[in-house]
């Protein structure tokens, strides 16, 4: 008896050491609408290897570039509704589910990178991200595009004056919309994986992103000019369906939060070394690049579009913001 007992003992144990390393593996999606070899492609990548070190391979992240599952509007709706569980996009499309991101795409609201990253890794960023659980989704970290300039097909832009009547696709974001109407820019909303093939067949004559994604969307072989107006920061999130992240345990909650804060880290690095080398990258594949604009004359054009800013989102949220320190 004692000796069956044992041998049982011994055949439970030697089953359950077996089944470990066959335990449920749980796959996850994640996209973006950029290529791989960019300031979002390092990020997902980063966030996929670190999920599946962070949970000992029971997760693992598959990643998906180039708008293959969407454009991001798309992508976020899917990680609403579930079919998808994670995304990394822009807040172009935010608004459209979360209406308070809407004040982070205000133009001319942060000094630089330093004052945007601080932003969006304080109470303030901490404060917006939980307003998309009411929405349906864990916004897991802030990320970055970077700043964003103009390019066009028809002329250098140096002032203002020269974006009158310039038809530019823009991202589906109603602040970005109403700011470059008061520049007098014919806007043109549009899906990014649509952009280039806009560009190329002339359907618009010019759009405006980060040097990241003008370099690695090849922007340059279909655009001449490059204004360096930074005219608004472009924040990114990692998004996840909330009723996914609910399920984990507590342990895998903090797993997929660091995870994209060390995607957040490449991430910004990777903007940073764009940002960098990405005006002389430009010139030398042909574009010409106006890049002593005087920004002073774009925030005075911008004068009506901030005074409705200001009443849509109050003053003191606006100066809280730019006196972030
Ligand atoms: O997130 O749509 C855009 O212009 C975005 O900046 C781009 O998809 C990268």
């Amino acid at each position: 008896m004692k000796k069956s007992l044992t041998l049982l003992a011994a055949a439970v144990s030697l089953s359950l050491g077996l089944a470990a390393p066959t335990l449920a593996q749980t796959t996850m999606k994640i996209s973006i609408s950029t290529a791989q070899n960019s300031h979002q492609g390092v990020a997902i990548d980063t966030f996929a290897k670190e999920v599946e070190k962070r949970t000992n391979g029971r997760y693992k992240v598959q990643t998906f570039y180039n708008g293959a599952l969407g454009g991001e509007r798309e992508s976020i709706e899917a990680v609403q509704l579930g079919t998808q569980e994670l995304a990394f996009s822009s807040t172009g499309p935010v608004p459209n589910f979360v209406p308070e991101a809407k004040i982070l795409d205000v133009p001319f609201l942060f000094r630089d990178k330093a004052h945007a990253r601080a932003v969006l890794d304080g109470p303030i960023g901490q404060e917006l991200l939980v307003k998309f659980e009411p929405k349906g989704f864990k916004a897991l970290a802030w990320a970055e595009n970077g700043f964003r300039h103009m390019t066009n097909s028809k002329r250098a832009v140096n002032t203002p004056d020269d974006l009158k009547g310039l038809k530019m696709r823009t991202m589906e974001n109603p602040v970005h919309i109403t700011a470059y109407k008061a520049l007098g820019i014919i806007t043109t909303p549009m899906a990014f994986p649509e952009v280039f093939t806009a560009l190329q067949q002339g359907t618009v004559d010019g759009q405006e992103n980060p040097l990241s994604v003008i370099i690695s969307a090849k922007f340059d072989q279909v655009q001449k000019n490059l204004s360096l107006t930074g005219h608004v920061y472009s924040p990114c999130i990692f998004v996840m369906n909330k009723g996914v992240f609910d399920k984990l345990s507590a342990a895998d909650k903090q797993a997929f939060i660091d995870a994209a804060k060390e995607g957040t880290k490449v991430n910004r690095a990777r903007v940073d070394e764009d940002d960098a080398k990405g005006v002389a990258d430009l010139r030398g594949k042909g574009m010409a690049v106006v890049d002593n604009v005087d920004k002073a004359k774009f925030v005075a054009a911008l004068t009506s579009a901030n005074a409705q800013f200001e009443k849509d989102f109050g003053k003191a949220n606006l100066d809280r913001i730019r006196n972030y320190k």
